[in-house]
């Protein structure tokens, strides 16, 4: 067995990587590892501290709001404010984004995006949950007051990209643009060690991954394409926590589609601080990310910090698959 590495030890040692590397992007992915543990100390305790339950609040979605997203939540921000290397931050949890104070008057160079706790519907059934950010450059100028500009930004302007899957470990995925790499928590230390290095997808899988039971809600194409997976007896695999079903899907490979239906016409899931990071991961695993009509996802304009978008996402062929079934049908209406 090699060397154990620490995610900090690979985070400096990768820092040359990185084209305007001094350091923020260092301290900022170190902030965000840190969060990251806080977190997990309480999903792991969350039956124990009671901490399970609905808080009398609901996200910007309308989605009752669990306490632990709001503890994950406050995690994010206070970690993120820790380096005063992001000067703004978006929520899942936050209607409008916020302004990060300076740190000893240093002047941040990124904003970060981020889900704090995706699937938190599955805390209650012991269900893996995840945690999804995003990094941009921020484009308004250095010292002044962050702006939505900052935000809209498609997400191949994205400079780095993770999640962290907290299952029956907890491992922290990123890249900074330069490859995937995985590390699995040790608690006993407290430590991030380097255990999946330079994740590639599979070409091949056995696997598709969608709700079906919104089978009758999906247009003709995205039906056809869930017929076509059960002609050639593909395993249906859905964890119902897009972290926890794309995760398995960079080392199992396969393909994890949430199409348009008449409850989402222009999806369910987000833009910005889901499916974007998600895409650029994926994207530097070899895989594929477009909308269910093959419209690539790291190109969409962003115009809202809490627009949605339909999405297939996994291995390359899988992908074009959906887009190809997705053109041939396209001119089939949906049978009410
Ligand atoms: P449905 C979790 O709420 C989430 O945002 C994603 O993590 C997940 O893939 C999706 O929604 C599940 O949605 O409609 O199948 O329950």
């Amino acid at each position: 067995m090699g060397r154990l590495i620490t995610l900090d030890e690979f985070i400096i040692k990768r820092q040359k990587d990185f084209p305007f590397a001094s350091g923020e992007l260092t301290a900022l992915l170190r902030d965000i590892g840190l969060a990251a543990k806080m977190i997990n100390r309480e999903v792991n305790r969350a039956g124990l501290v009671n901490i399970i339950g609905l808080a009398d609040k609901q996200n910007s979605s309308g989605d009752k709001v669990q306490k632990l997203d709001l503890y994950a939540n406050d995690r994010m921000i206070e970690f993120l404010g820790n380096s005063g290397e992001c000067c703004g931050i978006a929520s899942e949890e936050l209607e409008d984004f916020i302004p990060l104070p300076d740190v000893e008057s240093k002047s941040a160079k990124y904003v970060v995006v981020f889900d704090p706790l995706d699937g938190s519907s599955n805390i209650d059934v012991n269900v893996s949950v995840g945690t999804i950010f995003g990094i941009y450059r921020r484009v308004s100028d250095v010292g002044t007051p962050v702006t939505k500009e900052d935000f809209f930004q498609p997400g191949k302007n994205l400079v780095a990209a993770g999640y962290v899957t907290y299952g029956t470990s907890t491992i922290l995925v990123y890249t900074t643009g330069k490859g995937v790499n995985g590390f699995t928590l040790d608690p006993s230390v407290g430590e991030f060690f380097l255990s999946h290095r330079d994740i590639r997808i599979p070409e091949k899988a056995k696997y598709y991954s969608v709700n079906q039971g919104y089978y009758l809600k999906y247009d003709f194409g995205m039906r056809r394409y869930i017929d076509h997976c059960n002609e050639l007896n593909l395993k249906l695999r859905y964890i119902g926590t897009m972290v926890s079903d794309i995760h398995r899907i960079l080392f199992q490979g396969g393909v994890f589609i949430y199409p348009n239906m008449s409850d989402y016409p222009m999806g369910k899931l987000r833009l910005l601080y889901e499916c974007n990071p998600m895409a650029m991961i994926v994207e530097q695993c070899g895989g594929k990310a477009t909308t269910c009509q093959g419209k690539r996802i790291l190109d969409a304009k962003v115009t809202d910090l809490h627009q949605r978008t339909s999405i297939a996402i996994g291995s390359p062929r899988m992908v074009e698959d959906v887009k190809s079934f997705s053109e041939k049908y396209k001119a089939m209406t949906v049978l009410e």
